[in-house]
């Protein structure tokens, strides 16, 4: 039966080309509490998802020449294979470029602006563009944006304000009287000091500045700004505002809210005043965690240092670095990121304390028992501590857990695999086996070894997956009975005349001056600057002034485009020639959405010889320039069916 429910997310990430480990932290602390919960017994929702609107994207997506759902289909599709690559196990990944995503916002929109709690005003502010944030001249550090140091610009605009001031008082006290609402403690402080307290402004929630965005639902030319579109997918994900089943009857409000420290803010201040504005819930917690940083500063991809997670599961497997990720830190502060801190945990946790563990023992159970695991014996004067370590565990755990404190939680699991480790050497089965005297005591040495990595493989699975299934197939029980999380508070259910089975180490140590070189060489390699290969497109041959004026230019105003029915790559458009109408096929939809073609004052080569292109007439082609793989349609600002000479 299940325990309830749990849902827990995570934020939605930028789509930038390349996610870094700072970034999976949020993601591999997530994966392990959604998992604990599952084996734990919980019904749980794990959301995660891409954030995929505003203008920096619309931008990046400009320089590499693609439209920017063409750019973020790419993108989104390495995310997901990162996550396919790091085992995370989520349940629902929102893109908040869906379409279900996008029709919710927007009833959100209109149920606040219906409300009141939005209204049409004028912004003018300091924005800056690649944080897509407007900032206040108090905010500012040395005149330039706080958050990257660029500089900001002054822009005024038309847009739609949300309320926000309107709960402060409200923000105050949910805060003050439920400080277990946002961890650590000392973020609470922060919001209500620096943020609540000096005030709070109505808050811009539309652009038209730009278009890559969720339309504003009651005006032409606003698309809705980033953060109401962000924070909404959280109930979005879950069928907002349908309310009365289904997912959101099931899981509203959230158990957890986790993200990164910066991001806090909206998360307790601007979130929770929506989710008031909505007379809906506000979630049960918001834990902002810490920064993993580098040596210099934050990892960030624009600086140039990121540290790839795909490489270091190549090398170590993606147990060891989940565990380090949980086991290092401390969720809540930041903490370094080093190549030898990570080495020296793996081989001090990993592969000495467990994987010796589990070698050691099942290598004296084939040695001294001809591999079959016997009855426990003759007891010996350790072995009710060992028990009392063992069992009492999964408590601890838990309680850990409760705090999202997974370096805690990871510690009272080593603290069994420390205590049955040194159960070897206080019972020392070597001397024991010299004598058949104590035959019984080593029976009772080797069960309890065997039982102890049994509770310890129950233990990690939440965190160390491929582990615990390694241990299962060398101790030979399968996932089940004697898997589950609840036999881990008993000692003994281990069964008595299994055979074991010595498989390969759990963890190989690592040489971790060799390795260190190694990766030092790797990051060399990875840093050395490309050869710059500018590619030169040679001239054509010449031609006469006659040649030239045998190619009729006009302009032309698109009026109507489309998708080729048969051709991805093709658009089918039509322009407005003077007063004459012409089809034209061409092939820019990596380019260019119908959308934004229309109302074009394009440039048409009106004289060529009309062909049929994939089954569809084009009377002509409209001129494009190309530079690598940017494409931009020449323009012209002038009545169609001008002559261009
Ligand atoms: O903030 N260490 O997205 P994002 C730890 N789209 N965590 C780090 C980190 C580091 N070095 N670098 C990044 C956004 N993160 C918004 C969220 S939610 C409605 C919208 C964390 O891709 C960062 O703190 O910039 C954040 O929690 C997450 O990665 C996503 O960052």
């Amino acid at each position: 039966m299940s325990k309830g429910t749990y849902y827990v997310t995570t934020p939605i990430y930028y789509p930038s080309s390349k996610l870094h480990i700072g970034h999976t932290y949020t993601t591999v602390a997530a994966d392990a509490i959604a998992r604990y919960k599952r084996v734990t017994g919980y019904d749980v929702m794990f959301l995660t998802g891409t954030d995929e609107h505003g203008q920096k994207i619309q931008n990046v997506a400009k320089e590499q020449g693609l439209h920017p759902k063409v750019f973020l289909d790419g993108v989104v599709a390495d995310i997901k294979k990162l996550w396919e690559t790091m085992e995370i196990s989520y349940d629902d990944f929102i893109r908040t470029t869906d379409e279900d995503h996008k029709r919710r916002v927007q009833m959100i929109f209109k149920t606040l602006y219906e409300k009141g709690d939005i209204y049409k005003g004028a912004y003018e502010g300091l924005y800056c563009t690649p944080c897509e944030s407007f900032w206040t001249d108090s905010q500012l550090k040395d005149g330039n944006c706080p958050d990257c140091g660029r500089p900001v610009q002054v822009t005024k605009e038309e847009a739609y304000f949300f309320k926000l001031s309107k709960y402060q008082d409200q923000l105050l006290e949910l805060l003050e009287n439920n400080p277990d609402i946002l961890e650590p403690k000392s973020r609470v402080n922060e919001m209500i000091n620096n943020f609540i307290k000096p005030g709070l402004d109505d808050l811009c929630v539309s652009r038209s500045t730009f278009d890559w965005g969720i339309p504003v639902p009651i005006e032409e030319g606003h698309v809705i700004y980033v953060w109401l579109d962000a924070l909404s997918n959280y109930i979005t994900a879950l069928g907002y505002p349908e309310v009365k089943d289904g997912k959101f009857a099931n899981y509203w409000p959230a158990d957890v809210h986790l993200v990164g420290k910066e991001i806090v803010r909206f998360h307790t201040i601007i979130w929770f005043a929506i989710l008031m504005a909505l007379d809906i819930p506000v979630p049960k917690k918001v834990f902002g965690h810490g920064w993993i940083l580098l040596e210099g500063g934050k990892m960030s991809k624009s600086v140039g240092n990121i540290v790839d997670p795909v490489v270091l599961i190549e090398r170590y497997g993606v147990d060891a670095l989940k565990y380090f990720l949980l086991r290092e830190y401390t969720f809540g502060q930041d903490g370094l990121f080093t190549n030898e801190v990570l080495l020296n945990r793996i081989n001090a946790d990993l592969a000495n304390d467990l994987g010796n563990l589990v070698s050691r023992t099942v290598s004296m159970v084939e040695k001294y028992r001809d591999a079959v695991v016997p009855a426990s014996g003759e007891a010996t004067a350790f072995d009710e501590d060992l028990i009392r370590v063992a069992t009492s565990a999964s408590e601890l755990v838990d309680k850990r857990l409760d705090n999202l404190d997974f370096s805690g939680a990871l510690e009272e699991i080593w603290k069994v695999i420390r205590r049955t480790n040194k159960y070897i050497d206080e019972t020392m089965p070597w001397v024991l086996a010299k004598d058949v005297a104590d035959a019984s005591k080593l029976d009772t040495v080797l069960y309890h070894l065997v039982e102890g990595i049994r509770i310890i493989s129950v233990l990690i699975q939440p965190f160390l997956f491929h582990t615990s299934r390694k241990i299962w197939q060398q101790i030979k029980i399968e996932e089940g009975a004697l898997t589950a999380w609840d036999t881990s508070f008993t000692f003994g259910v281990y069964p008595v005349g299994t055979k074991v089975e010595k498989g390969e180490a759990l963890f190989p140590r690592i040489d971790i001056k060799a390795e260190l070189e190694a990766l030092e060489a790797l990051s060399q390699a990875g840093k050395a600057p490309a050869e710059a290969v500018k590619e030169v497109i040679p001239y054509k041959p010449e031609i006469t002034i006659d040649d030239f004026a045998k190619v009729d230019l006009r302009t032309a105003k698109v009026i109507a485009a489309g998708a080729h029915p048969s051709a991805d790559k093709l658009l089918i458009l039509t322009l407005q020639v003077g007063d004459e109408q012409r089809q034209v096929v061409s092939g820019i939809a990596k380019h260019y959405t119908p959308e934004q073609l229309v109302g074009l004052d394009v440039i048409l080569v009106a004289n060529l010889k009309p062909v049929k292109l994939r089954g569809e007439l084009s009377q002509g082609m409209i001129l494009a320039a190309t530079s690598g793989e940017v494409l931009t349609l020449v323009t012209a600002d002038i009545a169609s069916g001008s002559v261009v000479s």
